[in-house]
């Protein structure tokens, strides 16, 4: 079934040059296509849309702190089962806990800075998909 998710490549992935490496390993899924991409700095408003579910918990302060420490690079990509599947190739929250061979487990330590943000279900890419590209929606 083709689906769209949107991706979120987190300051820490900027910052670090990971961004080409993580974009080629979406890119040689065979089948998924980037139908957007852009590098934009994350304002308080679009965080709180974007992190609503997780408000009042410890970690939503300063993952917002963070998410607006510098760009991030958005994008929507397309294809068969997507939404799983760049779940799957991020790995687990935790980096620790993320297998080698995952973007998180290669690359990430800290949990909240694990490099990546995608969709975790078709409701959410919708929903994710209006806040960072509304003309898309
Ligand atoms: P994401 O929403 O960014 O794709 O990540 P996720 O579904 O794997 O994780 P989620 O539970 O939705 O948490 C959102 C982001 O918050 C940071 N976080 N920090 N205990 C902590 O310090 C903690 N827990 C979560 C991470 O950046 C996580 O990706
Ligand atoms: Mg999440």
């Amino acid at each position: 079934m083709s689906q769209r998710t949107l991706v979120l490549l987190k300051p820490d992935a900027v910052r670090r040059g990971l961004t080409g490496e993580i974009i080629s390993r979406i890119e040689r899924k065979a089948g998924w296509q980037i139908t957007a991409l852009e590098l934009r700095d994350l304002d308080t408003a679009t965080l709180e849309q974007h992190y609503g579910e997780h408000k009042g918990k410890p970690f939503y302060e300063p993952l917002v702190a963070f998410m607006s420490s510098g760009p991030v690079v958005a994008l929507i990509v397309e294809g068969e089962r997507v939404i799983e599947g760049v779940r799957a190739l991020a790995g687990p929250t935790d980096p620790i806990a993320a297998a080698p061979g995952s973007i998180r487990g290669d690359y990430g330590v800290i949990v909240r800075e694990n490099l990546i943000h995608a969709s975790d279900s078709e409701e959410s890419a919708e929903r994710e998909v209006k806040i960072f590209f509304p003309g898309r929606a």
